[in-house]
């Protein structure tokens, strides 16, 4: 997208020169905007000579039909200027006209601003909703600061907007059951997706660690379930866990819930509540414990993590979830009823009677098979009150019922079988859309879960994997952004950690996946950089790593060069080289030695704005190698190529996602090494990632072989791995003459123990760095 800065109008002129005459002139008195950034990018922007500026005579005429459009737009203008425009019935002599034009696609709109004034043509409700938050998104930034304010003006840039969504499901996903928000912060939450034109709300309602809405018949899930006694504190992978020893707690009435709908409602968007089932279920089984298999009485969980008190698939369970069902149902008027369906060990169903007979009567195959027949119970049951399940992609094990759609959450894997049996699928993998994750490298972050998904990556977000037909991609509906707060206690955390990368989703759902990553990531970091000022103006806590500094080896002939980066433009990075001067960069240059140390800094009109970058280079025997793998590294977890692995730099010990870091998932792996010269080797050593929680296990062993020819190998060695921090160093000594050929054999951990996370799933391989000397 190119825009030109808007030209003065003569409207503007003559304004001034009142102003300047009467004396009043007081900047703060009008509203002026410099550039159109928009967010999403709109499919077409065409920009004209002028501007239309809203003044106390402006007159404004729309059907009643939008008047949830009407209603936002008036309330912006007058917050944002004071003035409360002059409805009129006959729209040709309205100033500001909204109008229906059936001939644009679905949630579509046309946007039209003249010197005379606004056209704003929708295809339906939603789409003049959406063309209301351009206008909006065109305005000023500081309007966004609602106050009681003097009068001002507002000026509008001229422009022809046509714009229309790419997906129909543009989704962020909250969980209010690890910590609570309270009301007031779930429609900042939903005016914040309303704003970048996002259209469904995923409200996690139940967990182990509370139940958050009011069911009538069952009483104890607001008296009791909602509340836990403590939480832990710090993470949940320090030894030994703490815990705060606060009851915590909270819930939603249905007083509340309505409250939140009708905002919902009036914002276009609509809710997805879920109820969690089989499994996360702790909280409810410790208010009923008939709903447990045991009968046992357990407490509502206090740490984080996957129980093994899930449902009894018994009559008792069936009653109590199908009367929760029937009164959330009747509250939310949306499609779509989320019932959950991840992570449900299957530990107690293995030891319960009822169970084991319910798989020989159903002529089940195991308690897979048993979740999956329980699902389809559920699902009858929702279909008949002419609503539609969704599941995580665990309701795929053991046969999907029949009208369920999948989000897939573990890879894009399930979401593809889905799509390829013709199920509805929701994008929202833990590799692009999990924003719980950290999303810098710095150490200064606030506690996250762990995981790395910076903002570039969700920018990078393709909902339709290459796998899928343009047939079979139709299924997908689009994406989510997924905000698990286990480690997000206030609103300011959850604030931080969706801005910006809920600006990336909602350009990926709304504009598309990016064709030209390179240039149009650039684009939208400098938008992201304007929008600053709008979140500042809405007193968000969003992550400011737009001026981070990205580092790059550069290997060429002549030696070995250095690349510095940073993401918006007009910027300025000074560098420096271990006792030498801080240096302006403008091109790749040379570094060597045998380490090396690079600092570097961003300035933006000639003010330090980053941190201080630093990065530590070791050359060693094998930068110049010719690496080969049997095995393609996940997708997702291979930026920096292959080259990552013999370019002088290691992986962050936090960030396992990071371009240095490659990962394999349950294959086991072989690295050919073939140098570019035979030569005299003394060790070779290499990193692993140990990180259970995240379902990363460094191998248990390694192994070396080494060759002259390439074909013939020769076991060097092999190194037994004790892990014992997140990241495992393997050293191997070499006890060869001259070699140009090696070979490390990695076999993966295997399939992930019973007790721990993600238990039963194959294990992950995270491997840096290889250093040959
Ligand atoms: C997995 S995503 C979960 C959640 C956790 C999340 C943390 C999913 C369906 N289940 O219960 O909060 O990981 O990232």
């Amino acid at each position: 997208m190119k825009r030109t800065r808007p030209t003065l109008s003569p409207a503007l002129v003559l304004l001034s020169i009142f102003f300047l005459l009467s004396g009043c002139n007081k900047k703060s008195n009008s509203h002026f905007v410099s550039e159109v950034n928009i967010i999403p990018a709109p499919q077409s922007i065409q920009h004209q000579d002028g501007s239309f500026i809203i003044t106390e005579e402006t007159t404004f005429s729309s059907s009643e039909e939008f008047k949830y459009a009407n209603q936002f737009f008036q309330k912006y203008i007058l917050n944002g200027t004071g003035i409360s425009l002059k409805t009129i019935a006959d729209p040709e002599k309205a100033d500001i006209h909204f109008k229906t034009d059936t001939t644009l696609p679905a949630e579509g709109y046309r946007l039209t601003v003249s010197n005379n004034g606004i056209l704003l043509e929708g295809a339906d409700k939603a789409g003049v909703f959406y063309g209301v938050q351009t206008i909006r998104q065109i305005l000023p930034p500081d309007m966004e600061t609602a106050m009681v304010r003097e009068k001002s003006t507002a000026e509008i840039p001229a422009v022809t907007i046509t714009d229309a969504p790419r997906f129909a499901y543009r989704g962020m996903h909250l969980d209010v059951a690890r910590h609570f928000f309270p009301k007031e912060f779930i429609k900042e939450y939903i005016s914040y997706l309303a704003m970048l034109k996002m259209n469904y709300f995923h409200w996690h309602l139940t967990e182990d660690q509370g139940w958050r809405i009011e069911i009538e018949q069952f009483p104890r899930l607001t008296t009791h379930a909602a509340f836990r006694d403590e939480t832990l504190l710090g993470h949940y992978n320090d030894t030994p866990q703490k815990f705060d020893g606060q009851r915590y707690g909270g819930f939603y009435s249905k007083e509340d819930i309505k409250e939140i709908i009708a905002y919902a409602e009036a914002h276009h968007i609509t809710i997805v509540p879920e109820i969690e089932m089989p499994g996360h279920a702790q909280a409810a089984i410790s208010a009923y414990p008939e709903l447990g298999c045991s009968g046992e009485q357990v407490p509502v969980a206090t740490k984080w993590g996957v129980f093994e008190n899930i449902y009894c698939p018994n009559q008792k369970t069936f009653a109590f979830l199908k009367g929760v069902l029937t009164e959330v149902i009747e509250l939310f008027p949306g499609e779509y009823i989320h019932i959950g369906g991840d992570e449900a060990p299957k530990t107690k169903w293995k030891q319960c009677a009822h169970c084991q007979k319910l798989i020989r009567d159903h002529g089940l195959k195991d308690e897979h098979e048993l979740q999956s027949w329980f699902i389809k119970e559920i699902e009858t049951f929702i279909n008949s009150k002419g609503k539609s399940i969704i599941g995580w992609d665990e309701i795929l094990e053991g046969g999907l019922a029949p009208n369920a759609t999948v989000m897939s959450w573990r890879g894009t894997q399930g979401g593809i079988e889905a799509a390829k049996s013709g199920h509805k699928v929701i994008m929202t993998p833990t590799s692009h859309a999990y924003f719980d994750y950290y999303q810098s490298e710095r150490t200064t972050e606030p506690l996250a879960i762990g995981g790395f998904l910076p903002l570039e990556k969700v920018y990078g977000f393709n909902p339709i994997p290459e796998e899928l037909s343009p047939e079979e991609a139709k299924y997908v509906l689009g994406a989510q952004g997924n905000v698990w707060t286990e480690y997000m206690k206030t609103k300011q955390q959850v604030e931080y950690m969706i801005f910006p990368r809920m600006l990336a989703m909602s350009e990926v759902v709304w504009s598309g996946p990016t064709e030209n990553f390179g240039e149009d990531f650039a684009h939208f970091v400098n938008r992201v950089e304007s929008f600053h000022q709008r979140l500042e103006a809405m007193h968000v806590n969003y992550a400011n790593h737009l001026y981070s500094i990205k580092g790059e080896v550069i290997k060429r002939k002549e030696g070995v060069y250095y690349k510095l980066s940073t993401p918006t433009s007009g910027k300025l990075i000074k560098y420096m080289l271990p006792n030498g001067n801080l240096t302006a960069y403008n091109e790749p240059f040379p570094i060597g030695g045998l380490r090396t140390q690079i600092k570097a800094m961003v300035y933006k009109d000639g003010q330090v704005v980053s941190d201080t970058f630093v990065e530590d280079i070791t050359f060693h025997k094998g930068m110049f190698a010719k690496i080969n793998l049997n095995t393609h590294p996940y997708k997702s977890y291979s930026s920096g190529g292959v080259e990552a692995l013999n370019n002088g730099i290691k992986g962050s010990d936090s960030r396992y996602g990071d371009s240095e870091w490659l990962g394999f998932w349950g294959d086991d792996l072989e690295v050919t090494i073939e140098l570019d010269t035979a030569q005299e080797l003394s060790w070779i050593s290499t990193s692993f990632f140990h990180a259970p929680g995240q379902w990363i296990y460094a191998p248990n062993q390694v192994t070396l072989l080494i060759s002259k020819n390439g074909i013939d190998y020769q076991i060097d060695q092999t190194l037994d791995l004790n892990p014992d921090a997140t990241r495992v160093n393997a050293i191997l000594d070499i006890d060869t003459l001259t070699t140009k050929f090696i070979k490390l054999k990695i076999p993966n951990f295997g399939t992930i123990p019973d007790g721990k996370q993600g238990a039963g799933n194959k294990a992950w391989t995270f491997i840096d760095e290889i250093i040959i000397q």
